[in-house]
């Protein structure tokens, strides 16, 4: 009898550190801890036999049943710490980032050169103090001529130069509509700067087409003057061009400002004619509620496809739209 509880004893030792060393995880190496060492397991099972053991056996059965005991206790710990080095192993190798590998580039892309371009003339005037304003390419009759001064049998409201839709609207031929519908809501002082894709029935070639952009400005208050004008372009051209630069204003003719001029840029030895400009006509300033008598304003427009293709020394507007990026990607 007590033979056989020390030789269960040493199969059960024999049995348990087996399966001890043969787990894979901690979950199976529990379940092991819980069916040998547990309150209901197999140790405590064997050990209900030593009521029956004479006192001079218990002694020594009890005490090889702790040996067993501490020995898979023992056991178990270092199976334990074992399978967590090896958790922790596998978990590194699988995060292992080769930092030699060859790295993955995606491409950049660029602005295009009349966006680029439009930021730069539109940075000047937000420096300046003017804020951007932007408005619908299709228009009414009145916001593109009418409120412009620019009577009924003026030849820009000729159909070869203006796209007239179904309906009577039109694709706006300048942004001053813009900023009649700016002036419209409120009272002077205004300065806007109105940047805008426009549209008139040009044949396309070198250096026009049937869609462009401009940029026009405009300055509404008490006692604004022609020299202010001339301050405010002269520095909008300096700030682009350089200090170098000699600017010259010639008379011109708008429907929508009186006095008008262009305005021509001696750069790098050759003279650009670059803008349009003048103060606004009193009958514009009417047409939008404001008292010429009371205020006076200046406005100036200009063409950022030349201002692009002068800037960048590009030939031909229309590798501005062909989208081809052999062009593009040079800017
Ligand atoms: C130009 C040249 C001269 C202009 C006038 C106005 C408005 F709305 F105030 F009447 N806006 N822009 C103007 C004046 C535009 O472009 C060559």
């Amino acid at each position: 009898m007590s033979n056989s509880l020390e030789t269960q004893l040493q199969e059960l030792q024999q049995e348990a550190g087996n399966a001890i060393a043969a787990t894979n995880t901690l979950e199976e190496l529990e379940q092991l801890r819980i069916n040998y060492l547990g309150k209901k397991g197999k140790l405590s099972q064997i050990l209900r036999g030593m009521g029956k053991l004479s006192p001079e056996e218990r002694p020594r059965v009890g005490s090889l049943a702790n040996e067993v005991k501490e020995e898979l206790q023992s056991n178990l710990e270092d199976r334990k710490q074992a399978l967590q080095a090896a958790a922790i192993e596998a978990q590194l190798k699988a995060e292992t980032l080769d930092v030699t590998m060859p790295g993955v580039s995606r491409p950049l892309g660029h602005v295009h050169p009349l966006n680029g371009t439009i930021d730069r003339i539109l940075e000047v005037f937000v420096g300046l103090g003017y804020t951007v304003a932007t408005g619908p390419h299709m228009e009414t009759d009145y916001y593109n001529f009418e409120a412009l001064n620019t009577p009924p049998d003026h030849p820009a409201r000729d159909m070869q130069d203006t796209f007239y839709l179904p309906g009577g609207n039109l694709l706006r031929t300048h942004t001053s509509s813009v900023q009649i519908r700016h002036m419209e809501n409120r009272e002077p002082p205004v300065r806007i700067v109105a940047p805008g894709r426009c549209y008139r029935r040009d044949t396309v070639d070198a250096t026009h087409s049937a869609t462009f952009h401009q940029i026009e400005i405009l300055a509404v208050d008490k006692g604004l003057k022609f020299t202010d004008l001339k301050g405010t372009i002269k520095e909008f051209l300096r700030r682009i061009f350089g200090e170098d630069i000699t600017v010259q204003f010639r008379a011109s003719y708008f429907p929508f400002t009186e006095p008008s001029a262009e305005v021509d840029v001696q750069w790098k030895g050759k003279w650009l004619e670059v803008m349009g400009c003048g103060m606004v006509d009193p009958n514009v300033l009417k047409a939008v509620g404001y008292d010429p008598e009371v205020y006076t304003g200046f406005a100036a427009g200009l063409g950022v496809e030349r201002f692009a293709m002068v800037l960048h020394q590009i030939d031909d507007i229309r590798r501005l739209y062909n989208s081809d990026l052999r062009f593009l990607r040079q800017f």
